[in-house]
């Protein structure tokens, strides 16, 4: 069995960043929800995230959306963050959103839209030189709705055209990160649709271009943590956007659906040797009818419990097992791990770290929400493309 207290360390180090987003409104295309207290503007969603992070204590980094949290000074806004107690995390693009992006963005059959949509990701570049962020994840809504509407292999063309002109930007210490998704907005085809086709890019690209994994993203059924183990063979897989659905991309908190499935992806970063630096443990969650503050506290806790379960996997017991072709006991060993009640451990780590036991009472009793309610009063409040 492994050691509990070298699971304790494991756990200790753990940095999970949390989405700027997930701190603003948020809803579905019927109807966006608005809820007291909710940041006007960047530096508001940082005070918040520096909560998270107050809390549970693996929650350093924030990550920012362009354009959501465009600010004339982004060196500020870092030096904000580090008051805080926190720092800038990656840099998200957003070419989904302007009229010009109809067709597609780095993908539009139009090469001045094209231009735009690359200058775009260039400025997200920029950023992140000021503000120390490592990685940009980029994530494209291109595709089209019907047969015949666009050449898909043409798009193909522009898709690797453009990232390689973003990926020669890049400097030393920064990585792309390329999301997929298999469908939404775009309804017939899209084009990076799928890990394959992710990973075909940014293996052209060199390695600074790594694979992002966003639970959400896959059609029902699909086995993520084989692409997890897949990616982590081949050194392409940069990170993760955790959330959890039912459906579709439903950026439910993540683990709420189905906290096995958690539990078996950090099984294997864990066996892949993913569990580094070099793995960015994102979420990517919208709070659309739960207060957000809490809910990413509970999430960010879900992804520690499923690493410690992860952490107590007896691997030589496993190994053994699958070595003898023993179904059962392999299988057991697993069970074993993920049937363990971490939450004990957990409440351990954290008193040891100084921390409450209980992070979510911790942050009712703490009084934040009432003055958040308080004070954010006027103005307008972030949500879906503010
Ligand atoms: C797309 O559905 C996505 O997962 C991408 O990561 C976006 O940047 C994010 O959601 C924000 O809505
Ligand atoms: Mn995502």
């Amino acid at each position: 069995m492994p050691d509990p207290s070298a699971v304790k360390t494991a756990l200790a180090a753990q940095k999970i960043e949390t989405p700027s987003w997930a701190y603003g409104n948020s809803g579905t295309r019927f109807k966006v929800f608005a809820q007291p207290g909710v940041p006007r503007d960047p530096w508001e969603k940082l005070r918040d995230a520096a909560k998270v992070h107050e809390f549970t204590g693996v929650a350093p980094t924030v990550a920012l959306h362009i354009p959501w949290d465009k600010v004339d000074d982004y060196g500020k806004l870092a030096a904000f963050a580090r008051e805080q107690g926190v720092a800038l995390g990656a840099i998200n693009s957003n070419t989904f959103q302007d009229d010009d992006y109809k067709l597609g963005s780095i993908c539009h059959p139009d090469a001045a839209v094209r231009r735009k949509a690359v200058d775009h990701l260039l400025e997200c570049v920029d950023i992140m030189d000021a503000t120390g962020s490592r990685d940009l994840k980029l994530w494209f809504a291109d595709g089209t709705n019907y047969p015949g509407q666009d050449d898909l292999r043409a798009r193909q063309d522009r898709l690797a055209e453009a990232l390689a002109e973003v990926y020669q930007r890049l400097g030393e210490n920064q990585r792309m990160l390329l999301e997929y998704k298999f469908f939404e907005p775009a309804f017939y085809s899209t084009d990076v649709p799928d890990w394959g086709t992710a990973y075909t890019h940014c293996l052209k690209l060199g390695e600074k271009a790594q694979v992002v994994v966003d639970t959400g993203h896959h059609a029902p059924g699909t086995n993520i943590e084989f692409i997890v183990a897949t990616l982590l063979r081949e050194n392409k897989l940069g990170g993760f956007d955790f959330n959890s659905r039912f459906y579709a991309d439903d950026d439910l908190m993540v683990g709420a659906a189905d906290p096995f499935q958690l539990f078996r992806i950090m099984y294997e970063v864990i066996r892949g040797g993913g569990y580094t630096q070099d793995i960015a443990f994102m979420l990517d969650q919208c709070h659309n009818i739960e207060a957000k503050i809490p809910a990413i506290i509970r999430s960010v806790m879900n992804v520690q419990e499923a690493t410690a379960k992860a952490l107590l996997v007896d691997r030589d017991a496993l190994a053994q097992a699958q070595r003898d072709g023993d179904v059962l006991t392999a299988n057991a060993v697993l069970m074993d791990a993920y049937n363990t009640d971490v939450r004990p451990l957990l409440a351990e780590l954290r008193e040891d770290i100084g921390l409450d036991p209980d992070p979510i009472a911790a942050y009712h009793r703490s009084g934040w929400q009432q003055r958040i309610a308080a004070e954010r009063v006027g103005g307008t409040q972030a949500g879906w493309g503010a």
